[in-house]
């Protein structure tokens, strides 16, 4: 066992804590191979707990010396935790002081205090405070923090805690100083400090309230002109969060820091944001439209952080949706809101809901299935999940359905009301919501509505419809189910808003409404008709489910050409190409007889020819489903096959509808003025799709017009966007010119981590013709450019092939299992978060094809095999090979 192996935690174990800390001082003296850090608390008893010893969580750190109240003591560290049995009776405040140290620049865990790129940051959340200093390292214990930074200052010039700057001046030897007063009480998980060589772009800013506010941006020296668009979001982020619900910024002055090594996206912590430099830094030449629309959502939800996570935080980490799933919620809205019109809203709703169909859907199916408030966990890091994320967040926008907008609204002010500084539970956030719309169907089920964060797994609604000419009624049968998930065999039923719209004979609406679902079944009855009528079930993804309904082809086409909503309407085809592939896969045809038929054909043609149509809708509906998603509508897959008939399809779909692709390459490939927003980036993403699907039809004829096309558009384009949709249309169509191209993208972009990133990833996620991508994904790591101890890199090289490229890692040689095996157990010893989540890309590999499934069973057995490993992995292991 490793030091400190800790056991499973349960939820229903909670405790108060036995002691809570008022204050802490902090002093660093920052250096790279030994920073000293001296903390001194005042602390009292719990008078709600029962009196026990003092147990400070600590994790490789250097304990030098424990004063009480001024005098030594007896102590002992017992399971990583530094235990104080003598302490002063009663319930007074007392002083307790702890000097240790600990090693930044050896900390490749990147948990805690480390040193990227010669600069000092910290990562805290879930449980790396206590890796700087021995604490109460849990969420519901909040202090108020003084923090006092010294370190040389021609290589720390910026020194940065959270809150305000209170002091700062110079010191001896060349060193400095800077201290800084976090108004705000927090738990230990929101702290940070950054020191390093850093630029800043400032913004000053009045608040509704009035006001002023400083908001900066840190970057390294030479990125200062990649922070505008951040700073933007940020602006927008403040005014949103006041005009939406009337939450204004706390602070004096709110930062953002930027580092290139971080093991995910961002952290909330107070004042202080740490960012990963891949949702801070853009320019036009560097960063694609998706970049641009992932800053703005990140910087966003990091913001919302600021009220939901920060000013109300979580009692223990079981909770973490309270924080998580609210947020996330919270940044879906912004970014529709930012879009504007209602059908670039619709176009954010498809790709969230994407997002959750081939991620969330997959995890609620497998092994690491876990309630939105799971019930116990060995690692917290693993539950960082799109459960808890993107799921969690269905359930917020769920109660805002049933109460209304205003009504969430209203829900919000009470939750903050009653929790304004406190750690709080789900259950909280369920009860302000509801009783501040206690006529709402939310309050009279609310017990109910609460087994979406208790029961996991995904619900499905079955559908029937019956129609009776002679009384012109319909009527429709919602059954619901839930799939047994570890743990939790039998489920009860859910509550489960369906919006719902009936199209009739000649496609226009006869009737729409919001049905909740309340019972196992219930049959809806819509007199009235003159034709037997198309229903539209699940209006914008209305609940987190997956909804059966025995739709004949006639009845999708009719829903695609005249449904008002346009999620049903883009659900419409997704359903017309799922069925067609699946008749595909089972049929066993090759892929050269694989031919789309000419109604899907026709259909597809209509809505790439409309006329008034969004371009970025066009691009989502001609895009095919993704390989995941159809390969969770499978009981056995067979990944290589999936791959083959979604390949084959596009490449049919390209051929037949070439003139039609020809025309919208033309029709939207010039936008003028670069300009990040949602309708010129959709005219970018439709004519990348369309010079793609040219690049595609040309494999088959041999014609060398369109790559040729594609290789110009990619030396001249003016923006990344379009240079690197031109690069990937080479790439995807296996085209000879894609090498030379690939070189100069390099040679172009070799002073450009964020943009060499995705270099590797375009490789290490083509299409695999031969099994040519798992030698060349070894290839780069060769690379001189490839570094395993950075994450974004590390992601991009092995994530793209054993997460992102189902139909090159699932070799039937195995290969690419053993591959995945030996850079699991390489990345444990290195980075258990990150070996972790590479872990988890074998998940649902009970569902694969014999021998695929013998070998990847066995590829995880070695892992689980292996002596030493971290909880991270062997919890993802252990869960996946359990039955
Ligand atoms: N709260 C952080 C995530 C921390 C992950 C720790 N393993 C970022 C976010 O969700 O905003
Ligand atoms: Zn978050």
């Amino acid at each position: 066992m490793r030091e400190g192996q800790a056991n499973v935690i349960y939820r229903a174990d909670y405790q108060a804590p036995a002691f809570w800390i008022d204050t802490v001082e902090l002093c660093f003296d920052l250096d790279p191979a030994k920073t000293r850090v001296l903390n001194k608390m005042k602390l009292r008893r719990n008078p709600d707990a029962v009196p026990q010893a003092l147990r400070l969580d600590g994790e490789d750190l250097n304990l030098a010396r424990v004063l009480v109240n001024g005098q030594g003591t007896s102590f002992k560290i017992e399971n990583n935790q530094l235990v104080l049995e003598n302490l002063p009776e009663g319930y007074e405040p007392f002083d307790l002081e702890i000097f240790t140290t600990c090693a930044p620049a050896k900390n490749t865990k990147l948990m805690g205090l480390y040193v990227s790129n010669d600069s000092f940051f910290t990562q805290c959340e879930a449980e790396g405070f206590r890796r700087i200093t021995y604490f109460l390292d849990r969420p519901d214990v909040m202090a108020s923090y003084t923090v006092l930074l010294r370190a040389d200052k021609a290589r720390y010039p910026v020194l940065l805690s959270n809150g305000n700057l209170v002091d700062q001046g110079a010191l001896e030897d060349g060193r400095h100083y800077a201290k800084w007063v976090d108004p705000f009480r927090k738990p230990s998980y929101l702290f940070a400090l950054v020191a390093g060589q850093l630029v800043c772009r400032e913004q000053r800013i009045t608040s509704r309230a009035g006001k002023d506010h400083l908001l900066q941006v840190y970057v390294r020296p030479g990125d200062l002109d990649k922070t505008e668009h951040a700073m933007n979001s940020l602006m927008a982020s403040v005014a949103w969060d006041e005009a939406r619900f009337g939450l204004s910024l706390d602070l004096e002055r709110f930062m953002i820091v930027a580092t290139s090594d971080f093991n995910m996206g961002a952290m909330e912590n107070k004042g202080l944001n740490v960012f990963n430099t891949k949702y801070v830094l853009a320019s036009q030449a560097t960063a694609t439209d998706t970049d641009y629309s992932n800053i703005e959502s990140v910087v966003g939800h990091e913001y919302f952080h600021n009220w939901t996570g920060n000013r109300v935080t979580c009692r223990d980490w079981f909770q973490l949706s309270l924080k998580e799933g609210l947020t996330v919620f919270r940044d879906q809205e912004f970014s529709q809101d930012l879009a504007g019109e209602p059908s670039a809203r619709a176009v954010k709703r498809i790709e969230d809901v994407r997002v959750l169909r081939t991620a969330q859907f997959p995890e609620d199916a497998g092994p690491m299935a876990h309630p939105v408030r799971p019930d116990q966990y060995l690692e917290i890091n693993n539950f960082y999940t799109v459960t808890v994320y993107e799921k969690g967040a269905e359930v917020v926008r769920m109660m805002q359905t049933l109460v209304g907008r205003e009504g969430f609204a209203r829900g919000m002010a009470l939750y903050f009301e009653r929790h304004d500084g406190h750690a709080v539970t789900c259950d909280d956030f369920a009860q302000a919501i509801a009783d501040a719309n206690p006529e709402s169907q939310l309050a009279k089920l609310l017990p109910q509505f609460k087994r979406w964060y208790s029961q996991a797994g995904t619900p499905r609604i079955n559908a029937a419809g019956q129609y009776d000419a002679a009384s012109g009624t319909y009527e429709l049968t919602l059954s619901q189910s839930c799939p047994a998930t570890p743990g939790q065999p039998d489920k009860l039923p859910f509550i489960i808003p369906i919006g719902l719209g009936l199209l009739g004979p000649d496609g226009r609406e006869v009737g729409n409404g919001m049905h909740v679902l309340t019972e196992a079944s219930e049959t809806l009855s819509f007199p009235g008709l003159q034709g037997e009528p198309v229903p539209s079930i699940l209006r914008g993804f209305s609940a987190p489910v997956i909804l059966e309904f025995d739709y004949s082809d006639e009845q999708l086409l009719a829903l695609l050409a005249h449904d008002t909503d346009p999620f049903n309407r883009w659900e419409a085809g997704q359903r017309l190409a799922v069925n067609r592939a699946i008749g595909f896969i089972r049929e066993a045809a090759t892929p050269q007889d694989i031919r789309l038929d000419s109604a899907y054909i026709e259909a597809m043609r209509t809505i790439l020819r409309h006329p008034t149509l969004d371009a970025a809708f066009k691009e989502l509906v001609l895009t095919l489903p993704a390989e995941t998603y159809i390969a969770e509508q499978l009981d056995v897959v067979d990944p290589q096959r999936i791959h083959a008939v979604r390949e084959a399809m596009r490449e049919h779909l390209a051929q037949a509808l070439y003139e039609d692709w020809q025309w919208a390459y033309e029709a939207h490939r010039e936008n003028g003025a670069y300009q990040p927003d949602a309708v010129s980036s959709g005219r970018r993403a439709l004519a990348g799709l369309a010079l793609t699907q040219l690049c595609l039809a040309a494999r088959r004829s041999g014609d060398a017009v369109w790559p040729g096309k594609a290789l110009q558009r990619f030396k001249v384009a003016s923006n990344m966007t379009d240079r690197f949709n031109a690069l990937a249309a080479l790439v995807i169509s296996g085209h000879e010119l894609a090498r030379p191209a690939l070189q100069k993208f390099h040679a172009m972009f070799a002073n450009e981590p964020l943009v060499l990133d995705k270099w590797f990833a375009l490789q290490a996620g083509a299409p695999d013709r031969g099994g040519q991508v798992l030698p060349a994904v070894k290839h780069l790591m060769s690379h001189p450019d490839f570094n395993i101890r950075n994450p974004n890199r590390a992601r991009s090289v092995i994530f793209s092939y054993c997460s992102a490229n189902p139909g090159a890692f699932h070799r039937p040689d195995a290969a690419g299992y053993v591959f995945w095996c030996e850079r699991v157990i390489e990345l444990d010893t290195i980075n258990p978060q990150v070996a972790a989540r590479l872990a988890r890309a074998l998940d649902r590999w009970k569902k694969l094809v014999e021998p695929l499934r013998g070998a990847a069973r066995e590829a995880i057995a070695r892992v689980a095999a292996k002596p030493d490993l971290s909880n991270d992995v062997r919890e993802v292991v252990t869960r996946a090979l359990s039955d």
